[in-house]
This record gives C-alpha cells, sequence and structure tokens, in this order.
C-alpha cells in the first residue's frame, strides 16, 4: 500500500470517527430521561428517547422534534426556567425534581391522544407521545381494574 493510500484510509477513519462523536454528543436531555426513567421504572420500550421526540432517521433528538408528550411537558410553565439549557448544562437535583413534577402533573391527561392516560403508557411500556404505540387491551383493562382510584376520574 502506498503512502498516499494510507494517508487516505487515515483520512476516512478521522472523518468517521469525528461524526460519531458529533451525533453522541447531542442527545436531547438525557437527565430529563434518566430521572422518568427512573420514576416509572421505564423498560427499553418506552424509556427511550421517542420517549419525548419524533425523530426521524439521522436526526438527533433535540426541542424541534418534541412529540405530543415531549410538547406537554415544554408548555407547562414550571418549566420556564429549564428551557433553553442545552445538553451539557449541569441540572441540578432541585431542577430535575421539577421535570418529574411536571411529569406526573400530566400523568392523567392523554397526549396523543389515543385513549390511554399519560400514566398508563409509562406504565405498561408504551409511548405517551406516540398514538401508534398504545397498550395491549387486555393490559390496559387489568390496569384499569388495579387502579380504579386513578384511571376513572375524569
Ligand atoms: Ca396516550
Amino acid at each position: 500500500m502506498s503512502k498516499k493510500h494510507v494517508f487516505q484510509m487515515a483520512s476516512v477513519v478521522m472523518a468517521c470517527a469525528l461524526v460519531f462523536l458529533m451525533s453522541n454528543t447531542s442527545f436531547a436531555q438525557k437527565k430529563f430521561l434518566e430521572r422518568i426513567r427512573k420514576h416509572y421504572q421505564l423498560g427499553p420500550g418506552n424509556g427511550k428517547c421517542t420517549l419525548c421526540h419524533e425523530t426521524k432517521p439521522e436526526e438527533d433528538p433535540g426541542r424541534k422534534n418534541l412529540n405530543k408528550f415531549g410538547k406537554a411537558i415544554q408548555a407547562d410553565p414550571d418549566m420556564k426556567p429549564l428551557l433553553g439549557k442545552d445538553d451539557e448544562y449541569p441540572f441540578t437535583n432541585k431542577e430535575l425534581d421539577i421535570v418529574e413534577k411536571v411529569v406526573v402533573k400530566l400523568e392523567d391527561q392523554d397526549s396523543d391522544g389515543d385513549g390511554a392516560t399519560n400514566r398508563e403508557e409509562l406504565e405498561l411500556g408504551t409511548l405517551p407521545g406516540d398514538p401508534t404505540s398504545v397498550p395491549d387491551k387486555a393490559k390496559l383493562e387489568k390496569y384499569r381494574k388495579e387502579h380504579p382510584a386513578k384511571t376513572n376520574k375524569k
């Protein structure tokens, strides 16, 4: 292999590494997700970026591609002091408490309008901001029977 080839290959490898690093740094508000995940013991089905974002392929989760659930969180007046900070901002526990409180406040809403409340979706492993992700009917009925006080108020 000639020196020129080695150089070309090295450039390609470096370019790929750079793209990888750049795509890894933008990860929405990972700390928000971690906090919500912990509160509801979310699994791999909904404890991920699509909980609040609607990302197209090759698009990073950000404030421009929030889904209906993400938008509902963002629209809550309590969230105001937390908005506009980027992923590098060191959110304090107190600030993350606000995020948790806002999500709890929105529990009885059905942000994506699929007939299951946000709490039901979070607890049953589906996405509260994606109407195509709905809890299994039998599971939902069982959950409602087990939690009548929480789901019957309208
Ligand atoms: Ca829903």
